[in-house]
């Protein structure tokens, strides 16, 4: 039996379930990327004012590349079930907040029709950092991916986020509609002012005067988000069914924590998520800062590191208690001087929440899953910190240590001799490099610090950065991830 609008009343009783008229739920937010991230976070905090205030936010889920999800969620009238899982046991809710599921490559024009409705008021983005196509070093537009070239030269018929958002606004503006408000919800460092630029500059690339409109007219608040979402497996789908009584062919786990932080500039109106917890404020740069320097700087550490050393997760690493003090002191000793402290924050606090959330071994989050993609997500969580501790002349020693890891991940081969799946868009490029470099610090160090997308013009020469990663790498490949951090702790 499967997970159906008809069976919410067969559900055991302590499982929550919408507590709105579904039925008549109107659509008015598009999301590009419906992962497992926006269905446990952005849609449970929107169900949450569904709940409180019924009305017309619901949303239309859109994946950019494969069905899987929309396979999944449409034979369940596109419930699914989130399982929140801490030191106390588990909590499961069934969210009723998507309304649709589309694959864009399969019927772009159906996603274009959505965002081009009149009651389409907010289009939010989980397309993870990858998906934005830019550089990441500098946070421009990539006129050279293949996806803009298409996007470019077939305009009516897009792959890319941008390419979707840039057709949609033109359709509107000619039509008379207002615009969308952008919402970007990905990691990236003030992610409403990046897609701002690169939406422009996209814009602009169609036709200068609409690029100009685009600047003037559409909003892009900055957002931080956070909750630690591993990917699904059949263990836990096995789990839900049990718990449910039926089938849900995609469920997605999580923790009890999760924070928001959005700027509060909507041009088209928005759900009142400040009632639901959300936190609505004028600048979320300090906040973005904090998170993605102290929490996915240290995930990335962690990723690598504890790869390396032989551990699937996070919170197996965690559990070494030599990764956990070297993981507090990245934060104590090179990230915190750098962060300016949020309004009402207090950073101590929360280097200890992350520590409590990374040891969390209910959450099998695998340091694989969060070492995928690291060309593009090393610059905002890594090497802004790196660029602003060099300026002060203060020292970078697990910065380093941390960009060595990766160096020693992407080779493709890991301590003990066996293949890494490392997935990167650059993976090719990457083990090209470590191929011809060999596995001696001295070449390999510089070889990849070349790639001037993620390190930039500044950072690839630099010696006062080049060096103290060569002589992490040198130890690395000596004594192995284990030693190396024990020795450091
Ligand atoms: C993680 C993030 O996969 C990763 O790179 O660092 O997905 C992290 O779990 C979230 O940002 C937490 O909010």
């Amino acid at each position: 039996m499967r997970l159906h609008p008809d069976r919410l009343a067969d559900l055991p009783a302590a499982v929550q379930t919408p507590g709105y008229d579904r039925r008549s739920l109107a659509t008015g937010i598009v999301h590009l990327g419906i992962g497992a991230f926006h269905r446990a976070h952005q849609a449970v905090y929107t169900e949450d004012v569904l709940n409180r205030d019924g009305g017309g936010w619901g949303i239309s889920g859109v994946s950019l590349r494969s069905p899987d999800t929309r396979d999944a969620l449409a034979p369940q009238g596109n419930l699914y079930t989130v399982a929140v899982r801490g030191a106390n046991g588990e909590r499961l809710r069934v969210v009723g907040s998507v309304t649709e599921t589309l694959v864009a490559p399969e019927d772009p024009a159906a996603v274009l029709a959505r965002l081009t409705a009149p009651g389409t008021r907010i289009v939010g983005l989980t397309v993870t950092e990858k998906g934005y196509c830019h550089d990441p070093a500098t946070g421009t537009l990539d006129e050279t991916h293949p996806d803009i070239r298409h996007d470019l030269a077939e305009p009516g018929n897009p792959r890319s986020a941008l390419g979707f958002m840039a057709e949609a606004l033109r359709l509107r503006r000619e039509a008379g509609l207002a615009p969308f408000t952008v919402m970007s919800c990905d990691n990236l460092p003030s992610n409403g002012e990046t897609v701002a630029r690169l939406l422009r500059r996209f814009a602009a690339l169609r036709d200068p005067a609409f690029g100009r409109w685009v600047e003037d007219t559409v909003a892009f608040p900055n957002s931080m988000v956070d909750r630690i979402v591993p990917a699904t497996t059949d263990a836990d789908r096995a789990a839900v069914a049990a718990a449910l009584g039926m089938d849900d062919a995609w469920p997605v786990m999580t923790e009890p924590f999760t924070q928001w932080v959005i700027e509060d500039r909507f041009t088209a109106g928005r759900p009142a998520w400040e009632t639901c917890g959300a936190e609505l404020v004028a600048d979320v740069h300090p906040y973005e800062l904090m998170k993605l320097r102290l929490l996915n700087g240290s995930h990335s550490c962690i990723a690598y590191l504890g790869y390396l050393a032989g551990y699937q997760t996070v919170s197996e690493t965690m559990a070494d208690p030599v990764f956990a003090a070297h993981v507090r002191r990245f934060m104590d000793e090179e990230v915190t001087p750098t962060l300016p402290v949020p309004p009402g924050a207090d950073l101590g606090r929360y280097k200890s929440s992350l520590i409590e959330r990374f040891h969390n071994p209910a959450l099998k989050h695998r340091t694989w899953q969060i070492a995928m993609d690291g060309t593009q997500k090393i610059p905002q969580r890594w090497l802004n910190t790196v660029r602003e501790r060099l300026a002060a002349g203060a020292p970078i020693e697990r910065l380093a240590l941390g960009v060595a890891a990766w160096m020693r991940y992407v080779t493709g081969t890991d301590e003990r001799g066996q293949p890494i799946d490392v997935r990167d868009p650059l993976a090719a490029q990457l083990r090209a490099l470590a191929d011809e470099a060999g596995p001696v610090a001295a070449r390999l160090a510089p070889a990849l610090l070349g790639v001037k997308a993620v390190f930039g013009d500044d950072l690839s020469t630099n010696p006062a950065f080049v060096l103290p990663v060569t002589v992490a790498l040198e130890r690395l490949y000596k004594d192995g991830a284990q030693r190396t951090v024990a020795a450091m702790v």
